[in-house]
């Protein structure tokens, strides 16, 4: 019997942990048996979007193809899991109206730059405020929260759960649908 295939897209900030809960969320629903493909902004841009820039109209271009080929896979009966910073609301609303109702699942990694920053894994929040780095998505360039998103998923007070409890969340939503 063929799965139906959906759309989850992370958004936030770079460190907020994106790509860490698409792998953990990929890994539960592997061992479930569910075809998944991840989609990751950042290795996108290494292939498909390697024409891109970080300015807003490549931005917007870079989302709408990380979109596009999100549908494709979810058309083939896949769970794909699209991870970019997808900074702007209308370039992600326009990824969630290609797509039938309910296919198009929002998770917001609302995570404080403070913490994204203090992560700070390849050192390019460094480099964006010593001015190395022009247009950095939370220091100099913007950032969206979603309005509404399906899923949001938080520190608990000061501690960010492991990525495997966020990626359950993520599950539970999924399980409920
Ligand atoms: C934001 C940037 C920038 C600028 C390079 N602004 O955390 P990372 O390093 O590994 O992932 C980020 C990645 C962002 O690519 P996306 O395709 O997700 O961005 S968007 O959705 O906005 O198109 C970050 C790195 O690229 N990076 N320069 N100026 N992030």
């Amino acid at each position: 019997l063929q799965q139906r295939g959906c759309v989850i897209w992370i958004t936030g900030l770079s460190g907020s942990g994106k790509s860490t809960v698409a792998c953990a969320l990929t890994r539960i629903l592997h061992a479930r048996g569910k075809l998944t493909y991840v989609l990751d902004g950042d290795n996108v841009r290494h292939g498909l979007n390697s024409d891109l820039t970080f300015k807003a109209e490549d931005r917007a271009e870079n989302i709408r193809r990380i979109g596009e080929v999100a549908k494709l896979f979810a058309d083939a009966g896949l769970i794909c899991i699209a991870s970019a910073i997808s900074p702007y609301r209308k370039d992600r609303d326009a990824c969630r109206s290609i797509l039938p109702d309910g296919d198009f699942i929002e998770v917001f990694m609302d995570i404080p730059l403070c913490v994204c920053e203090s992560r700070d894994p390849k050192g390019l929040y460094k480099l964006a405020r010593a001015g190395k780095i022009k247009g950095f998505t939370g220091i100099d360039d913007p950032y969206e929260p979603p309005l509404n998103s399906e899923i949001v998923l938080q520190q608990d007070g000061e501690v960010c759960p492991p990525p495997e409890a966020m990626a359950e969340k993520v599950i539970s939503y999924l399980e409920a649908k």
